[in-house]
């Protein structure tokens, strides 16, 4: 599933497979929680920009539509009209940023919907059941994503938890597959370490997890609080315990600095809402560093927003358009905006891949670090 082509240091040139194509790694994730990505992007958009795969959410899509009806749609792929692999996060990242008053045993996780407030039970099986009938192509583990600072002992036994969930999850996901109705046969799940800045204990978590021999891995639990130097401090230890041949995926990582760090950690899938969001505050990336549309100094300015950028805002509209409509408030401002900065990341990783590919990354890096910060 999993294909490595080309390594220089720890970084990694790979190609994963799943049922609805082949993902090029590294890779940058578009984010559609609500099956929608925020700036009113269409699922053709994502293909002109060159999205090679969409991350969507469980969590959001069992409160909203549900995922039964998701199901008797044909599943996430028809439903949203996207025939490229999507991922399904598990929710056990929202369950703890969102949903009001949670209680969690061992048997899983009882929360207030942020929609409605209704109590909504979520076992580790309810997960993989749900993840089923939306047929994402990788399905996320169950899991706690637990605060930044939190006290080590409960860490550990928060960590002993998620790896049980996760052996449920493998079980689960196992009698999913072997359904003959089953809206995607082929989805992959992958496990996620956990551990907060504690590196015996997501050394200890890895380790157990790896043994699962899953599809994947991720590392979730970071950027939550820690600095980016202890980020980078876990990447590099966990990196050590994850298995070679398996693809590595940085949750909710980051800044274009974050992801070429990352990737010279040795990870190969990331996501953010940090582009998006920041296109939507008229926050835009250009090869020479972020620019803000607010700034009256683009008022008469006829460039695009980057000389450079081949992206489809960039071959017809001027910095000047684009700042009248953010300040006159309409909504194509957000639309333009969003759409040349998921366009920038989904090109930096692609150019990511190309200097891997020709033993360059390291010189990318160096030229890039600080402009990209
Ligand atoms: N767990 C899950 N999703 C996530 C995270 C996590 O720890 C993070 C942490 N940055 C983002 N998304 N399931
Ligand atoms: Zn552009």
């Amino acid at each position: 599933m999993f294909r490595l082509i080309a390594k220089e240091g720890r970084a990694r040139r790979g190609e994963f497979t799943t049922a609805h194509g082949v993902v090029q790694t590294p890779v940058f994730m578009n984010v559609g929680t609500q099956a929608a990505i925020k700036g009113a992007l269409s699922s053709e958009d994502l293909e002109r920009i060159g999205c090679q795969i969409e991350l969507s959410n469980t969590y959001h899509l069992h409160l909203r539509p549900g995922d039964m009806l998701i199901r008797a749609q044909g599943g996430l792929h028809k439903f949203m009209s996207w025939d490229r692999p999507i991922l399904t996060d598990s929710g056990g990242f929202q369950i703890f940023s969102l949903a009001g008053l949670r209680k969690i045993s061992e048997e899983g996780v009882t929360f207030s919907s942020h929609i409605d407030g209704r109590r909504i039970f979520m076992s580790p099986e309810d997960c993989m059941r749900i993840q089923a009938n939306l047929g994402s192509d990788i399905a996320m583990a169950f899991d706690e994503c637990v605060e930044i600072p939190s006290p080590r002992d409960y860490v550990e036994k928060s960590c002993d938890r998620t790896y049980r969930w996760l052996v449920r999850c493998r079980d689960e996901m196992r009698r999913q597959m072997e359904q003959p109705d089953a809206v995607n046969r082929g989805e992959l799940l992958f496990g996620i370490n956990q551990g907060a800045v504690f590196p015996e204990l997501r050394i200890r978590h890895m380790r157990q997890i790896a043994e699962l021999d899953l599809p994947g891995y991720a590392i979730g639990g970071l950027a939550v609080g820690e600095t980016v130097g202890e980020m980078y401090d876990i990447i590099e230890t966990v990196e050590e315990h994850m298995p070679a041949d398996k693809p590595r995926y940085l949750m909710g990582v980051g800044t274009p600095a974050n992801i070429l760090e990352g990737v010279a950690r040795g990870v190969d899938f990331f996501d953010c809402v940090m582009p998006a969001r920041n296109g939507r505050h008229g926050h835009l990336y250009t090869w020479s560093g972020v620019i803000n549309m607010n700034n009256e100094k683009h008022a008469g300015d006829s460039r695009p927003i980057d000389e450079t950028c081949a992206c489809p805002v960039c071959q017809r509209y001027s910095r000047a358009y684009l700042r009248h409509l953010f300040k006159a408030e309409e909504m194509l401002a957000l639309r333009l905006a969003v759409m040349h900065n998921l366009y920038f990341y989904n090109a930096l990783m692609q150019k990511i891949r190309d200097a891997l590919d020709c033993g360059e990354f390291h010189a990318f890096r160096a030229r890039h670090a600080e402009i990209l910060s």
